[in-house]
């Protein structure tokens, strides 16, 4: 397996495996999270990326953490949806790729993250890395070698 990883998986740059930018949901940092929950609802994604207004990466937001930023004691208190922005409750802490990152590294990243966001020199987004583009290549790998 180990001549079959060198060989065929990694001479791939994660660009080679990335969903562009185009067909990528995504949220703004000044959106309020009521506009990032019916993203997330509408899209069928547990996270998206978050964008500035110049289009580069500053973090991602998911269902969980929205959720959580508006329960209180006793009930979900939907009404600060619409007061909580978006960069109040991102993640900011994820790892992210550039285009010339190559298989290997894209596979070390997907093991802790369902995706992972591919930028630019300038951190401008260019797409994302997902798990199921990583596990596509290797099992095409697993199964020509049988
Ligand atoms: P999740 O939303 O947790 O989705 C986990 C997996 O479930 C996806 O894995 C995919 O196999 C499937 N899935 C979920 N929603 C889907 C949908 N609406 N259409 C088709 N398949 C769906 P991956 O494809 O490896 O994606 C990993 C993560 O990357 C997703 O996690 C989501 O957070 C993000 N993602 C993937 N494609 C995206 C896109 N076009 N826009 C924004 N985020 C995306």
């Amino acid at each position: 397996m180990s001549s079959l990883l060198n060989n065929e998986l990694a001479d791939l740059s994660v660009e080679q495996l990335m969903i562009p930018a185009e067909k990528v949901a995504h949220v703004q940092v000044g959106n309020p999270i009521e506009h990032a929950l019916l993203v997330l609802i509408e899209s069928g994604y547990s996270s998206v990326p978050v964008l500035d207004s110049e289009y580069r990466v500053q973090g991602m937001i998911g269902k969980t953490a929205i959720l959580k930023s508006v329960t209180g004691l006793e009930r979900f208190e939907m009404e600060k949806l619409a007061d909580i922005k978006v960069e109040q409750v991102m993640e900011t802490e994820k790892p992210r790729l550039t285009r010339g990152d190559n298989f290997l590294k894209g596979l070390k990243v997907v093991i802790n993250h369902a995706f992972t966001c591919i930028v630019d020199e300038h951190g401008q987004f260019l797409g994302i890395l997902t798990r199921r583009a990583i596990l596509k290549e290797v099992n095409k790998v697993m199964y020509a070698a049988q």
